[in-house]
């Protein structure tokens, strides 16, 4: 059961002590280091997850003066794959789905694997899915972007733009998170599933590249004093339909992108031309893009009107929430994994916020009781997943991991009961709780709330 849902477990099982000999670059640690590192690979490999299955495994392959095949032989010559893979030993960082979510998988998500990742760019191949009526390949030769006005005159010149006219346009590129507004949805009245893929894992992030809607909508004399909104529309089957301000328009962030982390977007997340809304929950970020319209009123769609709308205590329902509001995740240690040896561990995760820059991220160890703060990685961007990291000494006692985002605007990430005050536990959409993993004595990690 447990195996199932480990995809990468920590590898680092160093002692300060060992973190000072790496540095001092001692020779009778670097044996020992390639060991464990061994160790751990062939436990993973034979889906062992206890120290002592690890320990075993370690032995045999361990001595450095055996020179392996790879050392001795002719390896693969170029271009032996025109398109590059992942190694064969990452075969187990997948995306994945939630076993019976939604009916049917046209209709459904797969969640990324954010426990496996470094840094804050998402692979495109273990980017996050979620489509609402399957995905297409489209023939980009025959895909069109129609833009036009609810009246004539709020868009004065109403054009039609194919795909090689669209990419002659001036593009910007831009690195940005896209986070699904049901992300964590799960987890509103309990801890529901175990790992932060499912918890956390409808949350990518990647450099796009497009053209700013603005450029688009002055190219077609949009009327900009009396339109107040565009709608979005999508070409697959679901009828994906969605109300942008325009005031998101005008500040330039709003791309119609076909650029996905330095080549044409993926066929999953809209290939060949999709709407970047930098901080919108991911809805918006409407795929197979090919309709804008121009107008000066919300538009009340099905996708605006029962879906992705949030329930609140007094049973009403609250429309159009779009912001992405600041949140967190430790996403290593976290659910699923096994600490193997007490010492040191790096402890990693993401924060983001919908609003701007994350400004600082504080990690507890101990459920939210005492907190420090944790080293943002650069780049700090905003809109953008921001990598932390913190030091965690492992003594071999139960502890409960937190991370709490605060964003440049001052916004601070909530706890389950603040959220709970203002929301209820009835949701699905807009769960910015701060997460809780628990490290039992045997090393196993678990979703937890505090
Ligand atoms: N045309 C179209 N656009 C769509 C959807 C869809 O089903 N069809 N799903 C939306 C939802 S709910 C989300 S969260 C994001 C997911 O984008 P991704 O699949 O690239 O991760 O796309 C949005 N845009
Ligand atoms: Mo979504």
């Amino acid at each position: 059961m447990l195996n199932r849902f480990i995809q990468r477990a920590p590898e680092h099982f160093l002692s300060r002590e060992q973190i000072h000999e790496v540095r001092a670059g001692r020779r009778g640690f670097l044996a020992g280091a390639f060991a464990a590192a061994a160790a751990s690979a062939s436990a993973l490999a034979a889906g062992q997850a206890s120290a002592q299955g690890a320990a075993s495994a370690a032995e045999g392959d361990a001595n450095i003066l055996n020179l392996p095949p790879h050392s001795k032989g002719l390896g693969q010559p170029v271009a032996a794959r025109g398109y590059g893979l992942p190694s064969e030993w990452e075969k187990n960082l997948q995306r994945r789905e939630s076993p019976g979510l939604t009916r049917i998988g046209q209709a459904s998500v797969s969640f990324c694997p954010l426990q496996g990742l470094f840094g804050i760019i998402t692979p495109s191949g273990l980017h996050f899915e979620r489509h609402h009526q399957g995905w297409w390949d489209i023939d980009p030769s025959k895909h069109r972007l129609m833009l036009n006005g609810s009246d004539e005159t709020l868009l004065k010149r109403p054009m039609v733009f194919g795909m090689d006219e669209l990419m002659r346009l001036p593009n910007v590129s831009r690195m940005h998170f896209i986070e699904c507004g049901a992300n964590t949805g799960m987890e509103w009245g309990n801890a529901a599933v175990p790992t932060v893929q499912y918890t956390h894992g409808m949350l990518s992030c990647s450099e796009f590249t497009g053209v700013p809607l603005r450029t688009l909508l002055e190219l077609c004399g949009a009327d900009f004093k009396r339109a107040k909104f565009i709608l979005a529309e999508g070409a697959d089957g679901s009828g994906m339909t969605r109300t942008i301000p325009m005031s998101l328009v005008m500040s330039g962030e709003v791309l119609v992108a076909y650029g996905q982390n330095g080549e044409m977007l993926r066929p999953e997340n809209g290939y060949p031309l999709r709407l970047v809304v930098p901080g919108v929950q991911g809805v918006s970020w409407v795929k197979y893009l090919r309709r804008i319209e121009v107008g000066d009123m919300p538009y009340g769609t099905k996708d605006e009107s029962i879906h992705y709308v949030d329930l609140m205590p007094d049973g009403l329902h609250r429309q159009y929430t779009s912001v992405q509001e600041v949140k967190s995740v430790v996403t290593s240690p976290s659910g699923g994994q096994v600490l193997l040896q007490k010492g040191f561990h790096n402890l990693t995760g993401l924060a983001w916020s919908g609003r701007g820059k994350i400004r600082r991220v504080d990690v507890s160890t101990d459920g939210g009781k005492n907190w420090t703060q944790a080293r943002l990685e650069g780049p700090v961007l905003a809109k953008c997943l921001t990598r932390f990291n913190a030091d965690f000494v492992w003594d071999g006692k139960p502890a409960i991991f937190q991370s709490r985002a605060v964003d440049e605007t001052g916004q601070i990430q909530p706890t389950y009961s603040e959220l709970r005050k203002v929301r209820a536990s009835r949701s699905i959409y807009h769960n910015n709780a701060i997460q809780s993993w628990s490290l039992e004595e045997n090393g196993e990690v678990k979703n937890v709330q505090v």
